[in-house]
């Protein structure tokens, strides 16, 4: 496979970054030398870099790889170098600003914030039931704020209707996960994409959005990659195949591969045998309703592209399958999680070098607020529905089971759909920015104007979703807090404070302790804690026998080793690769794995004549998310200063449209207008791409909000568009 990754020229920033050297000036300036170093974690993405930062004063002055590192092994990707930066951002929250008579958010004191939050709250709760309250969080925090904020909203608040962002995200391959293995967590570990001979990437732009692993692919010099995408991402580009399949036929795909894998006697009868259940109607459907020619058709690939791409991941000895949001992103995200898992599962490679269903995540510690957050499950990857679980759990907590809930509450999309119609009154938003991320925009502002009380916690203020606010409480960020991070491969990693939060701002860890104590329930839920590794230790406790056992991790060995992976149960010495299911028993009752079948279904948002275009949405490699962090980066900024739309010349020619034009996009529920036109073959006939982190010109103005039934994920990936040249205003 070629490298891509040093064409993308992380080695230059790397120089330009690592030792303080000024990237303008050209030379390293005294006010930029380090005077200690930190050692630390990046805050952005799930590859869960290790980083040193350089320290001057109250302030990051430099940045550079970690050396050794176990993950990034010295490298970093220009965001994390330049990650500092944000930190010291004009537009950072500095004072808890509450809206007055006027309307007008005016700058108020803690005490003040804090006894404004907990009497509106409670004042909702009483008037329309405790669950017309309802939280969003996100994939962002510290696994010991996640574990904090689950207490105090469960059991402090006692409400249920508590999710995350992760379900515009990660739900997919949670669901996926339990419907398959029994439990949520990804098996297998980065090493496996070295050790693997057979990779599979579905729907994952490495290259743009999880960088740093494309060095662990660029080490593995014999493998074979396949990347199934429908552009010709930088990912593509690496791979020994490219699949650029019709959008959303990666069920086919899958089922297709399962068929060839099926005919070719290339199933792993033992494993298959000892460790699945379902696989003779597995074996029926396939051979029946998935026929190459059939596959085929649904997927735009030819038949003998297919057969290959079966017989490559059959006959292989370690084959790797990795996929994220082209995947999660969809109506049928966690089914079509389920046909990964049965690839696998037929192949029997899960759980030993280089063979694991893969489930890339997205945000920094996605993962820990699956573990401990108390949202998709109880702590500890524990179930809602079993009665033994939340005795257990409650038994630990030395509070009475009848407090646990019996099962989730709503997911983030029925939060916004309830405070539509009226259910939820109140909401408080933590670290997640709806006002850009949120499929079909008309829904989500329509939810926050009909809302009693809408708090929202942030680092940055304004940002377009704290400006909807009653309460903004300003919060500290990655760099000036302390606390754990869970990557994909369930690698453990300490973040540290190197410098402190700018005017009033405060670690979330903290604003959830001082909600608690105005609450009146702080020595319940967090007795004795006086920080972070106060709920760390707790948190080792619960989830102590656990899949995901922390109990012999401490902050000292995380920090010495660059991470440790669970399970890391007490007695374990050492930083050995660890992954699941390696004796194939899996989470179920009966320790077998399920194999499911499941149809591909078209999108729900289809063409027509006057929506003739399919338009898909994603990332970048300079850009987070909405842009609160990498907008306040020069240099980042200027590499991606606009958003674009991504059209095939074909297109371009019939739409007499040339590159660079303005261009609006409508969809059947909005526009954007005004978008920098890139003629490109990046995308096929008939397909679009915009990237959604400008909220200047917001893709979300058309996105379609429909959701997973399962999982409840949006499908960004896929709705039907026009583009037409700008209206001129
Ligand atoms: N630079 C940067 N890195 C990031 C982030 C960021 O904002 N910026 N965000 C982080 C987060 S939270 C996440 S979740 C990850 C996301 O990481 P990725 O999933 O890699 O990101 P996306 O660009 O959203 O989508 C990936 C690919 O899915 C493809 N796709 C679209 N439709 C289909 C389809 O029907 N089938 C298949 N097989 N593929 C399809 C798209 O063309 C796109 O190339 O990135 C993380 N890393
Ligand atoms: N069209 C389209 N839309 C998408 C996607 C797509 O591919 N296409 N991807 C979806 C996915 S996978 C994701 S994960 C979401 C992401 O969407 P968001 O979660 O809305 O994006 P972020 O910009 O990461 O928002 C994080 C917020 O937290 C703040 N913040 C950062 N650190 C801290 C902290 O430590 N404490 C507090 N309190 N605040 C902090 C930041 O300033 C920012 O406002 O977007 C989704 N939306
Ligand atoms: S790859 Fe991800 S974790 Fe690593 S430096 Fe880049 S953003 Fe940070
Ligand atoms: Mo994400």
């Amino acid at each position: 496979m070629k490298s891509l990754f040093r064409l993308l020229g992380f080695d230059t920033l790397r120089k330009e970054y690592a030792y303080g050297d000024d990237p303008v000036l050209g030379y390293t300036s005294i006010r930029r030398q380090a005077e200690r170093w930190v050692r630390s974690t990046c805050g952005y993405c799930s590859v869960g870099c290790g980083m040193d930062l350089g320290v001057r004063g109250n302030q990051i002055v430099a940045v550079k790889g970690w050396d050794g590192h176990p993950v990034s092994h010295g490298k970093l990707c220009p965001k994390g170098l330049s990650e500092h930066h944000t930190l010291s951002a004009p537009d950072r929250a500095q004072h808890p600003m509450l809206r007055n008579k006027n309307g007008k958010l005016q700058r108020v004191s803690w005490p003040e914030a804090l006894a404004a939050l907990t009497a509106r709250f409670r004042e909702s709760q009483r008037r329309h039931g405790a669950h017309s309250m309802g939280v969003i969080s996100t994939g962002q925090l510290l696994t010991e704020e996640f574990y904090a904020l689950g207490k105090l909203i469960q059991l402090g608040f006692g409400t249920r209707n508590y999710c995350g962002n992760t379900t515009l995200c990660m739900a997919s391959a949670v669901s996926g996960y339990k419907r398959s293995f029994g439990s949520d967590g990804p098996p297998g570990a980065y090493e496996d994409f070295r050790t693997a001979d057979v990779t599979l990437l579905v729907g994952a732009n490495i290259a743009d959005n999880h960088p740093i692993l494309c060095q662990h692919l660029d080490a593995n010099a014999g493998g074979y990659l396949m990347v199934a995408d429908p552009r010709v991402t930088k990912t593509a580009m690496m791979a020994n195949l490219h699949l650029p399949l019709k959008p959303r036929s990666d069920i086919a795909l899958l089922n297709g591969m399962a068929h060839v894998i099926i005919r070719n006697g290339l199933v792993n009868r033992d494993y298959v045998e000892k460790h699945t259940e379902g696989y003779a109607r597995l074996r029926q459907f396939l051979l029946e309703k998935y026929p190459l020619e059939r596959v085929a058709a649904l997927t735009g690939l030819d038949p003998q592209t297919i057969a290959h791409a079966g017989r490559m991941f059959g006959h292989a000895r370690r084959g790797m399958i990795a996929w994220t949001m082209g995947v999660n992103h969809s109506t049928q995200g966690a089914e079509t999680v389920s046909a990964i898992a049965n690839l696998s599962l037929l192949t029997g490679q899960v759980g030993h070098s280089g063979a694991s269903p893969f489930s890339i995540t997205g945000q920094c510690n996605a993962m820990g607020t699956r573990e401990a957050g108390f949202t998709s499950s109880l702590p500890g990857y524990r179930k809602f529905e079993k009665k033994s679980d939340r005795e257990e759990l409650a038994a630990l907590w030395r509070v009475s089971a009848d407090r646990i809930p019996e099962a989730r509450g709503l997911a983030y999309p029925d939060i916004i759909e309830a405070a539509v119609s009226g259910g939820i009154k109140s909401l408080w938003i933590i670290a997640t920015n709806p006002i850009v991320s949120y499929p079909n925009q008309e829904q989500v502002k329509k939810a926050f104007r009909n809302l009693d009380f809408l708090v929202v916690q942030d680092g940055f203020h304004p940002t377009p979703t704290s400006e909807y606010a009653d309460l903004v409480l300003p919060a500290a960020i990655w760099g000036e807090k302390e606390g754990t991070y869970t990557n994909s491969e369930r690698r453990v990693g300490k973040a540290n404070a190197a410098v402190k939060p700018p005017a009033e701002a405060r670690s979330d860890f903290d604003i959830f302790f001082d909600v608690a104590a105005t609450l009146g329930c702080k020595d319940e839920l967090f007795p004795s804690w006086a920080g972070p590794e106060d709920a760390f230790n707790e948190w080792r406790r619960v989830s102590k026998g656990r899949l995901c056992d922390y109990s012999g991790m401490t902050y000292a060995a995380l920090e010495a080793e660059g991470g440790l992976q669970w399970p890391y149960p007490e007695g374990t010495t050492g930083n050995a690769v660890s992954r699941l299911y390696s004796n194939g028993r899996f989470e179920f009752e009966d320790g077998k794995a399920r194999l499911h079948t499941v149809e591909n279904d078209p999108f729900p948002d289809g063409t027509d004549t006057r929506y003739p275009m399919i338009l898909n949405t994603g990332r970048t490699v300079e850009h987070w998310h909405t842009r609160t962090k990498t907008s306040q980066v020069a240099i980042l900024e200027r590499m991606a200063p606009n958003a674009w739309l991504e059209m095939n010349p074909v297109d371009a020619k019939a739409l007499a449209l040339e590159s660079h034009a303005r261009v609006d996009i409508v969809s059947r529920r909005g526009a954007v207008r005004g978008v920098e036109l890139r003629v490109t073959e990046i995308t096929a006939p008939g397909q679009v791409f915009m990237p959604f982190h400008f909220f200047e010109t917001n893709v979300n103005e058309v996105t379609h909000d429909a959701f997973d039934p399962i999982s409840r994920e949006p499908n960004y990936k896929q709705c039907a568009v026009r583009v037409e040249p700008a209206a001129r205003r």
